[in-house]
C-alpha cells in the first residue's frame, strides 16, 4: 500500500512538489499511509498531525520535528538521494529517553 499525495505541482524536469497529510493516532499512521513513494528531485512536504506529543525523525535526510496535538508539524526536503528512508518515533519528553520504536512509523521510498 502506498500513500497518495494530497497535492502535486509539476516544477519542471520531471520533478514535482508533493504534499502529504499524515495523521498519527496513538503513535501510528493508518496502514495505507505507511509507505510514501516519490521520485528523485521531488520537493516533498510532509504535514503531520497527532493526537499526542511526539518527536519524529526522518533518517537519511536527518530531519527531526516535534509535533504537538492541535498543530501541524511540517517536514520539507528535496529528495536528492534515492533509497528507503524510515521516519522513526523518538522517545517523547513525557516518556523520557531518545530510543527508537520497534518499526518505523512511515517509510519514504525515493526512486531514481
Ligand atoms: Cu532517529
Amino acid at each position: 500500500m502506498l500513500a497518495w499525495e494530497t497535492t502535486a505541482t509539476i516544477i519542471g524536469a520531471g520533478a514535482a512538489e508533493l504534499t502529504f497529510d499524515l495523521h498519527i493516532e496513538r503513535g501510528r499512521v493508518s496502514e495505507n499511509m505507511s509507505t510514501i513513494r516519490v521520485k528523485q528531485g521531488d520537493v516533498v512536504r510532509l504535514r503531520w498531525g497527532t493526537d499526542q506529543s511526539i518527536i519524529l525523525h526522518l533518517h537519511g535526510y536527518d530531519i527531526e520535528r516535534k509535533v504537538e496535538p492541535g498543530a501541524i508539524g511540517v517536514m520539507e526536503f528535496t529528495a536528492r538521494v534515492t533509497g528507503r528512508f524510515p521516519v522513526e518515533v523518538h522517545g517523547s519528553r513525557e516518556a523520557g529517553g531518545q530510543s527508537h520504536g520497534e518499526a518505523p512509523l512511515v517509510r519514504i521510498d525515493v526512486y531514481p
